[in-house]
């Protein structure tokens, strides 16, 4: 097949934080077994594990973990983009977290990653009905934009994105998901880039790799997807004129 597919993984692939529906599963089993499949997601490979089968993470070409900040293909990793966060930018995001007006804390409100740190003022520790109460918080009241504002105007050196429901991935300047569009573009070029992401909108972290690989040069298409149910109905319309020759199915 002349064309990559790329996708993001919560809200794309999965809901987020959960597990990879059973039957969705066994289609995009089909879809990784036609095309090279590419998976970006701003989360770390532990929580990817939990996420997806292990057949789905053997199947797939490559992951770009951390918001491309980590690429793993064949289980070996290919690079991390380590950073040191300065204690300056720590102590003002654990400052955000302590004055947030929300009333909940879970704990677990920093968590460093390759390349990333990644902040939640309810926490990591919430659970589905925490999550989705902040969500809710955070749509009235913007608190994430507001986070990535305060944080981009003290330092400038670093952009924060909206991943997922509760928090907010930190990185310096540059160091988000468009680096996948560099990388994929010189291991496979001439190829057709096509990716599926659910957080495509402004300060989304889905964005800055659909504005690059928009701009890039080729047949490339980006798709801003509702959830998996979304990606799975483009999938069958659009990329399974195999499906003459082989089951859909496998
Ligand atoms: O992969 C999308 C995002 O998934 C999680 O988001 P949240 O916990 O906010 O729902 C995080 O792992 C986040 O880093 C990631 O971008």
């Amino acid at each position: 097949m002349d064309t990559l597919l790329v996708f993001d993984v919560d809200g794309t692939l999965t809901g987020p934080r959960r597990r990879m529906h059973e039957d969705f599963c066994r289609f995009f089993k089909s879809i990784c077994r036609n095309y090279p499949v590419f998976l970006v997601s701003g989360s770390d490979m532990i929580k990817l594990e939990q996420q997806l089968p292990g057949e789905v993470i053997k199947l797939v070409t490559g992951i770009f973990a951390c918001s491309g900040n980590e690429l793993l293909m064949d289980g070996k990793h290919m690079f991390r983009m380590e950073h040191h966060f300065p204690g300056a930018v720590v102590t003002f995001l654990e400052s955000f977290v302590e004055a947030s007006q929300y009333p909940v804390r879970t704990g677990n409100h920093l968590e460093n990653r390759t390349g990333t740190l990644n902040v939640s003022v309810v926490g990591r520790n919430a659970d589905p009905g925490q999550r989705k109460k902040y969500f809710a918080h955070d749509n009235r009241n913007g608190e994430r934009k507001a986070l990535i504002e305060a944080l981009v105007q003290e330092f400038p050196d670093y952009e924060a994105n909206i991943g997922g429901q509760i928090s907010v991935d930190v990185t310096p300047r540059g160091w988000n998901k468009s680096r996948v569009f560099r990388e994929l573009s010189t291991r496979y070029p001439g190829l057709a880039i096509a990716f599926f992401g659910d957080n495509m909108h402004l300060g989304g972290n889905d964005r800055p790799l659909g504005d690059a690989i928009r701009n890039g040069s080729g047949d490339n298409r980006v798709f801003a997807v509702e959830d998996y149910c979304d990606t799975w109905k483009i999938l069958q319309e659009q990329f399974c004129n195999w499906t003459s020759v082989h089951s859909q199915v496998a």
